[in-house]
């Protein structure tokens, strides 16, 4: 089943050098609709339990160091074909091979600081946006 909902977040070093209102921008223009949003800091300990499928590989340590860093961005967003749609607009996960004009082209620093998150699948979006969000946050 495909849904119409992806999750994200703008990572701590794409908000760290000011970029959230640039990639909020280019998420709207896409035609991405806001269901829900907070500005928030992970703990170690909730980012770790974020990303617990890839606790297993070599860089989970770093990951969750970097993600529990500073703040960050967290949002549900909403449109057809969603997930698939938004891994289009961010680019490849090595911002060195992403495609011209998108964020992780624009935004990312290298592979690790990448400057957004964007859900793999639909049973993902739906496990990533219950991980922050409450039902009474979402509109
Ligand atoms: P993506 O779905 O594009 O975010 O990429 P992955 O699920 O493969 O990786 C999740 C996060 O792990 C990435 F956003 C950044 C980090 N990562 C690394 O730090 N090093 C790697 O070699 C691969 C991923």
């Amino acid at each position: 089943m495909t849904t119409n909902r992806t999750f994200t977040m703008i990572k701590p070093d794409a908000v760290a050098n000011g970029s959230i209102g640039g990639i909020l921008k280019m998420i709207n223009e896409a035609g991405f609709r806001i269901v829900a949003m907070k500005y928030t800091k992970l703990s170690a300990d909730a980012a770790g339990k974020f990303y617990e499928i890839h606790k297993e590989r070599p860089f989970y340590g770093e990951l969750v160091d970097y993600m529990s860093s500073g703040p960050i961005v967290a949002a549900i967003l909403e449109k057809e074909n969603a997930v698939a749609d938004f891994r289009k607009l961010i680019g490849a996960t090595d911002p060195t091979k992403a495609e011209e004009g998108t964020i992780r082209k624009i935004y990312a620093k290298s592979i690790a600081a990448n400057a957004v998150h964007g859900s793999d699948s639909d049973e993902n979006a739906q496990i990533e946006g219950d991980f922050y969000f409450s039902w009474l946050e979402r509109f």
